[in-house]
């Protein structure tokens, strides 16, 4: 495939959705060909899947079922939409992507981390990131970010030690993986964050 693939991690209110604007409104701006997604959703049925997952008023809904429409909607995604655009040459920018589920639904559900893994490889079908950026925030500063801007969905509304488990594992998976997974201190005015963002794809996208 001939397009690069980035995707945008971290827990809530990290600033990633802000921080891919900025960037793809850059890299468009050097008329590149970039497709701005996101996770879960993107396309129309995984948007109806995330309609299913956000609900706040879906308490019943198991972890292992929760895993699985992660999966599924993360399955339409990539066939209908990532992988077209990566054949086509385009830069893609996916706010959140497979890290989301083994950091929500392995850490945070205390899924095991295999299964996670597994159902990784039979949603994306090997379409994996090139690189994956984690924003990292203390918990407390993310929470504080997100309630400011008002709505909680269902994932908010768990309790600290939740999100406490979720930013472990991002700092683990990029202490697994260093030539993937960056980790930039989001804390850091937005401007801040998007010259270091901005540097570390321009090294794998190259010069416009
Ligand atoms: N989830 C999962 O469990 N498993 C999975 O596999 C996947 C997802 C793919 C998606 O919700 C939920 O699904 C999410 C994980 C779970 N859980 N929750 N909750 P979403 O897409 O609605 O929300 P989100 O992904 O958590 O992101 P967000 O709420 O949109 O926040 P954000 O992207 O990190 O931040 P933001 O929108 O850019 O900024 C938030 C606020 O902070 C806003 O007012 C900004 O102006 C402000 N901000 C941004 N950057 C800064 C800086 N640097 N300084 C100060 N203020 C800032």
């Amino acid at each position: 495939m001939n397009g690069v693939f980035i995707t945008l991690e971290g827990v809530e209110g990290c600033g990633k959705t802000t921080q891919m604007t900025l960037l793809g409104q850059r890299l468009e701006a050097e008329g590149r060909r970039v497709l701005r997604t996101r996770e879960p959703g993107g396309t129309p049925i995984a948007e109806t899947i995330r309609g299913i997952l956000l609900d706040p008023a879906n308490t019943a809904l198991c972890p292992v079922a929760e895993l699985l429409l992660y999966e599924a909607a993360r399955a339409q995604h990539v066939a209908e939409r990532i992988q077209p655009a990566l054949e086509a040459g385009t830069i893609v920018l996916c706010d959140r992507f497979a890290d989301s589920t083994t950091a929500y639904q392995g850490a945070g559900r205390v899924l095991p981390r295999d299964t996670v893994l597994n159902l990784h490889r039979v949603a994306t079908g090997g379409v994996w990131p090139d690189l994956t950026i984690v924003f990292d925030v203390p918990v407390a500063m993310g929470l504080e970010r997100a309630a400011a801007v008002g709505h909680r969905d269902r994932i908010e509304c768990e309790p600290v030690e939740f999100h406490e488990r979720v930013r472990a594992e991002f700092l683990r998976i990029a202490e697994a993986e260093p030539e993937r997974v960056k980790v930039v201190d989001a804390a850091q005015p937005p401007e801040a964050v998007a010259e270091v963002v901005y540097e570390l794809v321009r090294a794998i996208v190259g010069q416009p």
